[in-house]
């Protein structure tokens, strides 16, 4: 028997097409070659969200667990999760920021039926994108990830950055009553202002843990907002940590600077951050995204052990990019969404299921946004509605979103990663490839994408209680 080696194995193909194939997509694995399966049962439970000692407080969760599992598996695999529903109501599953197939995206009426009581659906597709993803009902949402459902999913490089260990921390922001319970939902407070702001922040479910580091260690921290609204802008006092990814996908790393760490309902920010202080030493992690309401989110603990390395590390190397197509901006369709509503918003009335209506009016019905003038009405099962945009498969579109109100938004599209190519006009020197970006009061943004991926779309504001109050529409392409 003659063995090859790589090298002989590729002149060996070489002037066929095979090897042309192999030859041009040397970063993608082949697809579908592996499956990772698993189930996750959505249910009522209990966690301690302070510690042992505190109150309790009765969760819905995957697992029972809140955070619901870490999902891990490795670019190029296909995931398969049996859903089994013991919530007592309609669930699904959504896979925030992975380019699925449509029919798994897990978008009640747009995607799927959803889950009944006892029920149970398969999720099952192909992951082609590496970095850090998470999971999440799109049923009554806000108080389905309100109440705790929610979870990390984690897309391993096949060649990641180098570090010593790696840390997942899902914020959460909870609204807790004095006797431990969750505040119940609604209410057109949440919804005409900044959402669902909670009295409770939490690092993987619980507050009060510090984060034990040991001197000289390099630690890849994945940040994953499943707030339903609380924006954070985290500051690491006494460090500088790298930003090496965004919503998933590699940047160039470059130190975050003296500015705080911004990371909106939805999105994710992969740290890599070298613990440089002396052993026994505390540091804060602060969030001072409100300044006026700036907390201690958690504080950075040093173990009285030798430091792991005597000379710092070199900075971190980018990995490779996720295989996003870029759009041909020359020729692309250009699309305006202006997003508008909410209190102090100034609009007066907009149209809702072809009739003009007064903002009053609107509100009686619990819609307070509009897009373009016209209230969005909520994805039915007998009626989901108009697109907001039809894109013909394949072709490059850019979409300015205008945010005309007084908050700050958040605005995710499902099925596709766009690059955010500019900012009130400004181009960007690097696009950045997201899924989620948040959006300034009376500022624009320009994203541009592929529409490759064919279906109907959500696309709304991740602030929860907004996009249950009319910012959730829909692209179709195909
Ligand atoms: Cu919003």
């Amino acid at each position: 028997m003659i063995k090859l080696s790589r090298r002989s194995f590729l002149n060996g193909l070489a002037g066929t097409t095979a090897a042309a194939a192999l030859m041009s997509v040397p970063n993608v694995p082949a697809l579908g070659a592996v499956s990772k399966v698993t189930s996750i049962i959505a249910k009522p439970g209990t966690t301690g969200l302070f510690g042992a000692d505190g109150n309790m407080t009765d969760v819905w969760a995957y697992g029972g667990e809140v955070p619901g599992p870490v999902l891990r598996v490795k670019q190029g695999e296909t995931l398969k999760v049996d859903l089994q529903n013991e919530l007592p109501q309609k669930t699904t599953i959504h896979w925030h920021g992975l380019r699925i197939k449509n029919e798994m995206d897990g978008v009640p009426f747009l995607t799927q039926k959803p889950v009944g009581i006892g029920q149970r659906f398969t999720y099952d597709f192909n992951i082609q994108d590496a970095g850090t993803y998470w999971y999440h009902p799109h049923v009554n949402t806000s108080e389905q990830v309100g109440r705790g459902l929610h979870g990390a999913l984690i897309v391993e490089e096949q060649d990641p950055v180098q570090v010593d260990r790696e840390v997942v921390w899902v914020l959460d922001d909870w609204r807790i009553q004095k006797d431990g319970a969750i505040a119940p939902f609604g209410g057109l407070h949440d919804a005409a202002h900044a959402g669902r702001y909670g009295n409770v922040v939490t690092i993987n479910g619980k507050t009060g843990t510090p984060f034990k580091v040991r001197s000289g260690e390099r630690i890849r921290l994945r940040l994953i907002n499943a707030a339903n609204a609380r924006i954070f802008g985290l500051e690491f006092e006494g460090h500088e940590p790298w930003r090496i990814a965004i919503d998933g996908h590699p940047v160039t790393p470059a130190k975050t600077g003296t500015g705080p760490i911004v990371i909106a309902p939805g999105g994710r920010i992969d740290l890599v951050i070298d613990m440089t202080a002396k052993a026994g030493e505390t540091f804060k992690i602060r969030d001072r995204y409100h300044n006026r309401f700036a907390y201690t989110l958690a504080l950075i603990a040093y173990s009285d052990q030798k430091p792991i390395r005597s000379k710092p590390l070199e900075a971190p190397k980018k990995m490779a990019a996720n295989p996003v197509p870029f759009p041909q901006l020359g020729s692309a369709e250009r699309h305006e969404m202006i997003f508008q509503g909410g209190a102090m918003g100034g609009l007066r009335g907009a149209t809702y299921k072809g009739k003009e209506m007064g903002l009053r009016e609107l509100a009686r019905m619990g819609m307070v946004w509009a897009v373009n003038g016209e209230v969005i009405p909520p994805i039915e099962e007998d009626d989901i509605g108009k697109p907001m945009v039809s894109l013909k498969k394949g072709s490059s579109h850019i979409l300015r979103w205008r945010n005309d109100t007084a908050f700050a938004h958040p605005i995710h599209m499902h099925g596709h990663s766009f690059h955010l190519i500019s900012r009130n006009g400004t181009k960007l020197f690097a696009p950045l490839i997201m899924d989620t970006v948040l959006i300034a009061p009376k500022e624009y943004v320009d994203v541009a994408f592929v529409a490759d991926n064919p279906g109907d779309w959500a696309l709304h504001c991740h602030i929860l209680e907004h996009a249950k109050s009319g910012m959730m529409g829909f692209v179709r392409v195909g």
